[in-house]
């Protein structure tokens, strides 16, 4: 190096150092102060509670709250939500639409490009949109869909906002079901007589004390618990260790069905089950032949408790219908299982005390009612309903349930209805003969065939033309099926509202996007533990609404001001008062078994613990009385036979369990020639669907070259020439995605996995362009589970995947709007 250049170095660097003296030394100061200083506070999650320490109006540091001694590694991910680059700023206007409204070009939705405007803009141009379809058309155009996982706090419980404001203007079309149980809490109700997948069950120590063998049928237990509806506990936690003991000295078993090695598995240290995708019914079909021929299913219970066994069995021994005999060796080709480890696993689950636990992805795919009624069937052939230990459950794996239930009452919520008739400004209730009420998955359907008549659970209903959407606390952009179909959808609406605290793929999609605050920067509270009812958390604002974002109580305000109705809406009490007042209407329902502190004190210390429930059996009282404690079905028993179900006269779902081939199956199946892997789009093991996605640094604890990762097998990817690492294309005939791929051998060959919930990032808002970030929903197809439910049928997917050659496009899903002007 030369002299000059030398010194020119040196120069530059006293230089640069001479600048950042003074500056320097005060960051240095201030970095250490906020490494310390500061007031903690409490708040709550989904993810549990945890202290968050703030410090120049800025959380500095999360630390998980004491009584929660399993706190999910997901509280790492929390101030990246609050910090996000894909915040929303400011109320934004897609550009298009700002020009031209009802008239605008929609095939250009999803070109990202946006104008901001000002809140008072954007109130009038939302209430102005909700005038114009009430006018113009009636309540059948509008659909204000709340499906989703809104956060915690009973306060600001966004859907409920949504909901009350926009029926204080007008009547709009509703929505039965849910994403998640579609087809469980519509098929349960006629078999064991209420939803089940949102029961309490048996409590953990009693199954930890009386179970012998515990079935998980696909059921990730270590991986969904993480998360629960209310501020969770983790408590179950403590039980799954103890279980992971018993299994250990060999007390218990736990066998887990499932094609793929779970979290709780590896956990637990236990075995599984392997089964091919989509084939639980054929394997159950089977042990039902088994039990039945070596005349090892209990007779007695049968008698006793169920209806229409003797109306099953001509189906099982094949002398109906298809005239196929379910044996274990025909079982054996559709489902993988050697027809011997049928045999022997029938015998084992009924030689002594078992539970079995249901997870909802069986039901989450095309006839999802099938192998939920057929597990309930095998549990009545095993006789144990009722009995502690033994039995089946439909919700283990959810939001700590069997973790006993203390009794004790949580906070009310902000109400959902208008509180007066006189409230609702359009009274008009004429739905032009459109069904007011829809199975909240079939609304792409709407738009995209009004006026069609479907089949649902008994009805006959008519789709509604729908022509205006509101949403907030969810994502459909997210959590519905098959994107390219959503595009053309959404090519037929007219206007399209979200709010939401962070830029998702919804509101790239919409017309009107408002930015809400998150959770952090409002107060507010909720319940401790969902069904165990453990405590009330307080949720106390952390820092401020960050750039121009409201609390929902304050979006829906000035919605309800514009209508002027302000006052009613609010009933003239302000959010802290809310607070307040749910909490004493709280004290109040707990007077005579929980007392409560003082609302000052509870605020202060940011807890009140109601500690630990009873024990309880799920189905006990039925078990000592079943015609006193008779069950919710029409006939009070188990309903082997649905006289109900085989009147509606469905194909796809007639009087008793069967088996039906899927439209899409992996291992031989429809579909596996062209494209022979299964996707699964399970949920996340580090986020809340689509929530956490947008928090930076965690994302990059996992994404494979900033994509979403996707399981793949190692035989899989050795043929495809694909390391681990590498970027693939992911692709069907419904869309194509880029994603980093993870190969791990805990999935089997003809599987992969993308969990539910990565961003959708298109390279453009054209149909069938590329998703570069890797959202499963890209690839999964929008058909009904059956005429029953009409649910989501999103784990019936196959694809194809290869190595990505060629230059990567960049993700485009985490830096908000392009701002036009
Ligand atoms: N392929 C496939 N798809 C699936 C599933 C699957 O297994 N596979 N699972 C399905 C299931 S079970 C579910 S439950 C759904 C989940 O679907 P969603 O519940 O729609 O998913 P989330 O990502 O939780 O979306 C919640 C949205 O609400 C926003 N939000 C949160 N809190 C607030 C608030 O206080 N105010 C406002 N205004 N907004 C808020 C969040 O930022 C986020 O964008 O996905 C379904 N989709
Ligand atoms: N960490 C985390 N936890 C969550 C959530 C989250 O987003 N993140 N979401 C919550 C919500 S809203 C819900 S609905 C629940 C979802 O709960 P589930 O729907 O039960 O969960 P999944 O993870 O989709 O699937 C559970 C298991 O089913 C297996 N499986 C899939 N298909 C089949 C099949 O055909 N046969 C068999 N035998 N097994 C199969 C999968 O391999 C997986 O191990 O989780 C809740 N918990
Ligand atoms: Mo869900």
């Amino acid at each position: 190096m030369s002299i000059s250049r030398r010194s020119f170095l040196k120069g530059l660097m006293v230089s640069s150092t001479a600048v950042l003296v003074g500056p320097g030394l005060l960051q240095v100061a201030e970095a250490a102060a906020a490494e310390t200083k500061g007031t903690w506070k409490i708040s709550g999650s989904h993810w549990g509670a945890f202290r968050a320490r703030v410090y120049a109006g800025k959380v500095q540091e999360i630390k998980a709250f004491e009584a929660d001694k399993y706190p999910t590694e997901m509280l790492n991910g929390i101030k990246g939500i609050i910090y996000s680059p894909s915040r929303i700023r400011y109320p934004m206007v897609r550009y298009e639409w700002y020009l031209n409204r009802e008239k605008s070009d929609t095939t250009k939705r999803g070109d990202n490009r946006f104008i901001r405007v000002t809140w008072d803009e954007a109130i009038s141009l939302f209430h102005a949109e909700l005038e114009r379809m009430q006018t113009q058309y009636g309540p059948w155009a509008i659909h204000a869909g709340s499906t989703g996982w809104r956060s915690t706090g009973q306060v600001h419980s966004c859907g409920n906002h949504m909901a009350r404001a926009i029926a204080m203007h007008g009547y709009t079309v509703n929505k039965v079901g849910d994403y998640s149980t579609g087809a469980g809490q519509t098929i349960m109700p006629y078999v064991l007589g209420t939803t089940e997948v949102y029961a309490q069950g048996t409590s953990w120590p009693l199954i930890l004390k009386n179970s012998k063998t515990i079935v998980l049928w696909g059921n990730d237990l270590v991986k969904n618990l993480q998360v629960g509806w209310n501020c969770e506990t983790h408590e179950s936690f403590e039980y799954l260790e103890q279980l992971k003991e018993k299994i250990a000295n060999k007390e218990i078993r736990v066998i887990s069905v499932d094609p793929v090695v779970t979290k709780t598995q590896d956990y637990l240290n236990s075995e599984q089950q392997y089964i091919n995708p989509q084939t639980d019914v054929p394997f159950m079909l089977a042990i039902a032949h088994t039990l039945y021929k070596e005349e090892l299913y209990d007779k007695k219970f049968i008698e006793t408790y169920a209806l229409g066994f003797e109306d099953f069995l001509p189906y099982l021994l094949g002398e109906t219908k298809d005239k196929v005999e379910k044996t274990p060796e025909w079982a054996e080709t559709i489902c993988g299982i050697k027809a011997d480890d049928i045999r022997e696993f029938a015998r084992s689950i009924v030689k002594e005390r078992t539970q079995i636990m249901v997870g909802w992805s069986i039901q989450r795919q095309q006839h999802g009612e099938q192998p939920y009624w057929m597990a309930a069937v095998l549990a009545t052939m095993l006789g144990q309903i009722g009995l502690p230990g033994g039995g089946i459950s439909y919700a283990h794996h959810y939001s700590s349930v069997g973790v006993s239930s203390t009794g004790a009452a949580g906070p009310g919520g902000f109400p959902r209805n208008p509180d007066k008739p006189q409230n609702r400004i359009h009274k008009n209730q004429d739905f032009k003969g459109y069904s007011s009420t829809i199975p909240v998955a079939r609304w792409i359907d709407c738009i995209l065939e009004p006026g069609k008549k479907i089949q649902t659970n008994g009805a006959t209903i008519t789709l509604p033309d729908l022509k205006m959407m509101v949403f907030s606390g969810c994502n459909p952009w997210h959590h519905h099926q098959d994107r390219n179909n959503m595009k053309k959808a959404f090519h037929k609406l007219e206007t399209v509202v979200s709010v939401d605290f962070t830029w998702t793929a919804t509101c790239r999609f919409s017309d009107i996007v408002l930015p809400a605050c998150t959770q952090w920067e409002r107060n507010d509270l909720d319940l401790y533990g969902s069904y165990s009812a453990r405590g009330i958390i307080a949720m106390q604002k952390l820092v401020d609404p960050l750039f121009q974002s409201k609390t929902d109580f304050e979006i829906f305000t000035l919605l309800a001001r514009k209508l002027g109705q302000e006052k009613d809406y609010t009933r003239g009490k302000t959010e802290m008062q809310w607070v307040e007042e749910l909490y004493s209407d709280c004290v109040e329902s707990n007077k005579a078994n929980f007392p409560m502190p003082d609302f000052k004190t509870f605020w202060k210390e940011g807890f009140v613990d109601f500690g630990k429930g009873k024990d309880w059996t799920r189905q006990a009282d039925f078990r000592e009385d079943p015609e006193i404690n008779a069950l919710g079905t029409p006939s009070g028993f188990i309903e082997i036979f649905s006289r109900k179900i085989d009147r509606y006269g469905y194909k796809e779902c007639q009087g008793h369990p069967m088996w039906f081939e899927k439209s899409e199956r992996s291992h031989g199946g429809p579909g596996s020639d062209k494209h022979p892997i299964w996707l699964q789009s399970c949920h996340p093991n580090k986020r809340l669907h689509s929530q956490m996605c947008d928090s930076q640094a965690f994302r990059e604890t996992y994404t494979v070259q900033g994509r979403e990762p996707i399981y793949i097998n190692s035989d899989d990817a050795k043929k495809r020439n694909i390391n681990d690492g590498d970027l693939v294309r992911v692709f069907n005939k419904r869309g194509q995605l880029l994603a980093g791929a993870v190969i791990s051998d805990n999935f089997p060959t003809g599987v992969a996995r993308i969990e539910e919930g990565a961003w959708y990032a298109p390279l453009d808002e054209k149909i069938g362009s590329l998703d570069t970030y890797g959202d499963p929903n890209t690839l999964t197809q929008d058909i009904p589970t059956s005429e029953l439910a009409q649910a989501t049928s999103a784990n019936t997917c196959q694809v194809q995947y290869e190595k990505f050659q060629g230059q990567a496009p960049a993700v485009t899903a985490f830096s908000g709007p392009i701002e036009a002007s």
